[in-house]
């Protein structure tokens, strides 16, 4: 087969690939389990196929879904120095122009946080408690007891503890831009809700990424952002798309995608499977906590590296 054959055949198994695999596997919205599955369960109808569910009654027993108001938090831990993202815009570790911006981190007393979220204070800038790293164990392990420090049969069924358990707690002009991770993600909602956009990682083709220089936004004394580089860090890969507004034009490709679209309520867990494209926002002051566990680096992930590549070679050809 001459050269052009060749790689106008790869560029079509590759737009085929995503509508075979939702064929296979996919469904038109995230199913609901009324109850906690048993770690076997779990790993056979969820886990190993990579499909997502929103688990109900699994966290009801959790003090902090009756504790964690704000003004309890306030008075528990509001004292605490914590780690706040601050932004002019709501997006923290997202494309802005030519480059990807992270949040300025900004050491803060969390009951100077709370006045804003409680617009006690007001603030033309946007907070948001999302550290991630462990934040939960690592900034306020005071509040772990009104949670678990692990989901029993989650890490029955995967063989290991979580990586990480995150605190969430943010504006809701707070949004995550579209990522995806390595992680098996349990996410639990205390209060408030979170919205959820996904997409398989079978999407891939359809999904643009560029790279970017890293910045940091940094508050200037007149209270104004200024971005600035992050002059030794690589180019960081990034999807320039939002999937609320997707602008077409520029990413033809990504009308092809189908999002799947749900909402998590308080008490609620959705399970968002490793390698799945979330972006994600919340209701004001929305409260979260959610584990990660490491995905097994199985042929999985090669089979999804392999589908990355091809998807990059065939964008610079
Ligand atoms: O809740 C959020 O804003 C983002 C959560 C997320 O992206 C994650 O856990 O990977």
């Amino acid at each position: 087969m001459a050269e052009g054959a060749a790689l106008r055949a790869v560029r079509g198994c590759l737009a085929a690939f995503p509508r075979e695999a939702r064929e296979l596997g996919c469904v038109e919205s995230v199913p609901y389990l009324d109850r906690p599955p048993s770690p076997l369960e779990f790993y056979r109808e969820w886990v190993s196929p990579n499909k997502p569910c929103i688990i109900r009654n699994a966290i009801g027993h959790w003090p902090a879904l009756r504790k964690w108001t704000l003004a309890y938090l306030r008075e528990v831990v509001g004292h605490k120095v914590v780690s706040v993202a601050v932004t002019p815009n709501g997006y923290a570790d997202a494309v802005f122009h030519d480059r990807f911006v992270m949040p300025e981190e900004r050491q803060m007393p969390f009951m100077d946080f709370l006045d804003i979220v409680e617009k006690k204070v007001t603030s033309p800038s946007v907070f948001y408690v999302q550290k991630q790293c462990s934040n939960l164990t690592e900034e306020f392990p005071e509040l772990i007891c009104d949670v678990q420090p692990d989901i029993p049969w989650m890490s029955e069924a995967l063989g290991k503890k979580p990586d990480a358990v995150n605190f969430w707690l943010g504006e809701s002009a707070a949004v995550t831009s579209l990522h995806k991770d390595h992680y098996e993600n349990l996410y639990c909602v205390i209060s408030g809700e979170k919205r959820f956009l996904l997409h398989p990682p079978s999407d891939r083709p359809f999904i643009p990424y560029e790279l970017y220089q890293a910045a940091t936004y940094k508050v200037s004394e007149d209270g104004s952002f200024e971005i600035v580089d992050e002059k030794t860090a690589e180019k960081v890969p990034w999807i320039p798309l939002d999937p609320l507004n997707p602008n077409l034009e520029r990413y033809p490709e990504y009308a092809q995608a189908k999002p799947l679209q749900c909402t998590v309520k308080a008490g609620e867990m959705l399970y968002l499977p490793s390698l799945w494209f979330h972006h994600v926002q919340q209701s004001h002051g929305c409260i979260a906590v959610n584990y990660w566990y490491d995905m097994e680096y199985d042929l999985k992930y090669s089979y999804y590296q392999l589908l990355d590549c091809l998807t990059k070679a065939m964008k610079v050809l």
